[in-house]
C-alpha cells in the first residue's frame, strides 16, 4: 500500500461560541470526527492540518460579558482558555487553534468583503427596537416566535426548531430580551449579500461538487427550490468586525467562517508555507459542522467564497445532536456532561473517544450517551475484544518462545485482517470514522475467533504459527487504531516493538522480539459507572 499522490488537507471544526462551557454534544458531533479524521490523512501519508478558533464576535458575547460586567475582549479570552484546556483534556490535537477577534480576522474579512462588495446592495429593514433601552434590537437581544414555524422563545437571527435562518424584524412577538418590553420596528437601511443570485451556482455546487451525505443534501436543495433571500450583513452593535466605508460592524455569521481562513493563515505564517499553496482547488478543504448549521456552511459561506473567488469547500460532514440517557440536553438544567467533568471524575479519555465514535454515524440522525451502554460497549469491544488480545499474544509468546517470533508461516487469517485494513482506508477517506472502528474490532474478533479455534497450548506444534500470525494482525489492527486512540497505540507499539508505518502489510519477520505484556486496557467499574452518573444525575 503506497501512495500515489500526497494530498494538502485543511480539516476546520466549526469555530466555538467563546461563551460557554464545551460539552460532549460538541465533541461527538465536530471536534472528534474531525481529530481522527485529520489523524487518519496523515496516517496515510497526507499532509492534513486540523484548524479552529474560538468565535468571539456576535451579540450573545456581548449580552453575556455585559451582563458579567467585563469587557467583551476579557471575557472571550476566559473562555478560548477554557476551550483549550478542555480539548486538550480529551486528546483533540490543532495545528492551530485561533481566534476571530483579532487583527488578522479583521483584516482578512474586511479584504474578503471588498472583493465580493459588487454582490452586496442596501436594502430597507425592519429593526425591532426597545424604548426602554433606547436601544435596537438584533440577533440575541430579541426573543419571539418563528414566523416559519411558530415555535416560540426563537431569537432574532435563526430558529433553532426549524433550522431557518429568519430575516431581520420578521420574528413575531417580539420582545426585548433584556427587560421584557415589547419590540417596536424602527425602519433602516442595511448592507445585504445578494445571495438569491447565487441559487444556480448553489445548487450545481452542491449536486456535483461537494462531498456530503445525500440527506444533507435534500435538505438544503429544498431551501433553495423554496428560493433564497438576501442576507443581511450588517449589525449596530460596539462588537464586531467594522465594515469599511460603512457605520456598523458584520453580522457575526459574516465573519465567522472567514475564521478558518484566518487560522490557516496564521499557521502558514508561522510554519512558512504559502496559504495559495494550501487553500486551493486541488487541496481537499473539508469543514466538520453539526447540523443546526448546515445552512450557513452549505449556502451563505459556498456563496461568499464563490463571490469573492475563492474555491469553495471539497466536504462538509455533518453530524446529529446527542441526547443524555434518552433526554434532550439541557445546559440550564445541568442535563449534561461538560468536558471539564470527565477530566475531573478521572475517567478515560481514549474510552470515551472509542465510545463516541462507536455510536455516531455520519449524517443527521441524534444519539444518545447513556452511561451504562457506555460501560457495556468499552469493556465489550474495546476491553475484551481489543485489549485482551493484546494480553494473550503477548503472554502467550512470553511463555511459549520467550516473546520472539518463531519461524513459521501466517495464518490466512493475517491476509483477512489485511483486507479488513483496505475497507476501513476506504470508509474512513470517506469519512465514515464509525464504520472505521468497527472494521478494527471485526478484525480483532477474527484473530480471537482464530486464536481460540486453535488451542495452541493445547497443540504446541501449532504455537509458533499462532504467535506469528496473531502477533501481526496485531500490528496491523494497531495501525487501524491510530486515529482513535493516539496515547494508547504508542504504548502497544512499544509492547509489540514497533513503529506504525500504514503501508506496512508484511507479517512480522521471524526473530522480532516482543516485549512483556502490561494491561493497557483496564475495565469500566461500577465505581465508575456512579461517578459518570453523578455528573448529570443530581440534577
Ligand atoms: N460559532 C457555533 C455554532 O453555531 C458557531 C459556529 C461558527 S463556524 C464558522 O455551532
Ligand atoms: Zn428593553
Amino acid at each position: 500500500m503506497t501512495k500515489a499522490s500526497v494530498k494538502k488537507v485543511v480539516v476546520t471544526a466549526a469555530l466555538p461560541y467563546a461563551n460557554g462551557e464545551l460539552h460532549l454534544g460538541h465533541l461527538r458531533s465536530t471536534y472528534l470526527p474531525a481529530d481522527i479524521y485529520t489523524r487518519f490523512r496523515n496516517l496515510i501519508g497526507d499532509k492534513a492540518i486540523y484548524l479552529c478558533a474560538t468565535d468571539e464576535h456576535g451579540t450573545p458575547i456581548l449580552f453575556k460579558a455585559e451582563e458579567e460586567g467585563i469587557k467583551p475582549e476579557e471575557y472571550v479570552k476566559i473562555w478560548r482558555k477554557d476551550h483549550l484546556a478542555d480539548f486538550k483534556s480529551v486528546g483533540i490535537h490543532f495545528h492551530k487553534f485561533y481566534q476571530t477577534h483579532s487583527p488578522e480576522h479583521t483584516e482578512l474579512t474586511q479584504t474578503l468583503f471588498n472583493k465580493l462588495k459588487q454582490h452586496t446592495c442596501m436594502k430597507p429593514v425592519k429593526l425591532h427596537w426597545c424604548l426602554k433601552c433606547d436601544m435596537s434590537l438584533p440577533d440575541r437581544f430579541v426573543i419571539g416566535t418563528c414566523p416559519f414555524c411558530n415555535a416560540e422563545e426563537q431569537y432574532g437571527d435563526h430558529c433553532e426548531a426549524c433550522g431557518k435562518v429568519i430575516p431581520f424584524g420578521e420574528l413575531m412577538n417580539a420582545k426585548c430580551k433584556k427587560c421584557g418590553t415589547a419590540s417596536t420596528i424602527k425602519e433602516a437601511e442595511h448592507l445585504f449579500f445578494k445571495l438569491s443570485t447565487f441559487s444556480s451556482r448553489l445548487e450545481s455546487f452542491i449536486h456535483n461538487q461537494l462531498k456530503a451525505e445525500k440527506e444533507v443534501k435534500n435538505f438544503v436543495m429544498a431551501w433553495i427550490h423554496e428560493g433564497l433571500q438576501d442576507w443581511d450583513i450588517e449589525r449596530h452593535i460596539s462588537w464586531g468586525v467594522p465594515i469599511p466605508e460603512h457605520k456598523g460592524v458584520f453580522y457575526v455569521w459574516f465573519d465567522a467562517p472567514i475564521g478558518y481562513m484566518t487560522t490557516l493563515q496564521k499557521w502558514c505564517s508561522e510554519n512558512n508555507e504559502k496559504f495559495e499553496e494550501w487553500w486551493n482547488p486541488q487541496s481537499d478543504i473539508v469543514h466538520f459542522i453539526g447540523k443546526d448549521i448546515v445552512y450557513h456552511h452549505f449556502l451563505f459561506w459556498p456563496a461568499m467564497l464563490m463571490a469573492a473567488g475563492f474555491n469553495t469547500p471539497t466536504e462538509i460532514p455533518v453530524r446529529g445532536h446527542l441526547r443524555l440517557e434518552g433526554k434532550k440536553l439541557s445546559k440550564s438544567r445541568g442535563w449534561y456532561i461538560p468536558l471539564k467533568a470527565w477530566k475531573g471524575k478521572k475517567q478515560d479519555w481514549e474510552y470515551l473517544r472509542f465510545y463516541m465514535t462507536w455510536t455516531t454515524p455520519l449524517g443527521m440522525k441524534d444519539t444518545d450517551f447513556s452511561a451504562s451502554d457506555y460501560v457495556q460497549i468499552v469493556n465489550g469491544e474495546l476491553v475484551n475484544n481489543l485489549g485482551n488480545l493484546l494480553q494473550r499474544i503477548l503472554k502467550f509468546s512470553e511463555n511459549t518462545t520467550a516473546s520472539k517470533i518463531p519461524e513459521s508461516e501466517v495464518g490466512e487469517v493475517f491476509n483477512k485482517v489485511v483486507s479488513l485494513k483496505k475497507k476501513y482506508e476506504k470508509v474512513m477517506l470517506a469519512g465514515d470514522m464509525q464504520k472505521g472502528l468497527y472494521l478494527t474490532s471485526e478484525a480483532g474478533k477474527l484473530v480471537n475467533v482464530y486464536f481460540q479455534a486453535k488451542e495452541p497450548w493445547k497443540n504446541p506444534e501449532i504455537a509458533p504459527e499462532v504467535i506469528r500470525t496473531a502477533a501481526s494482525c496485531m500490528k496491523i489492527i494497531t495501525q487501524m487504531l491510530v486515529p482513535f486512540l493516539p496515547s494508547r497505540v504508542e504504548k502497544i507499539s512499544e509492547l509489540l516493538n514497533i513503529k506504525v508505518k500504514w503501508e506496512d502489510d508484511e507479517p512480522l519477520p521471524v526473530g522480532h522480539i516482543l516485549r512483556k505484556a502490561k494491561i493497557l486496557f483496564p475495565r469500566i467499574t461500577d465505581d465508575d459507572l456512579a461517578l459518570i452518573k453523578s455528573i448529570y444525575e443530581a440534577s
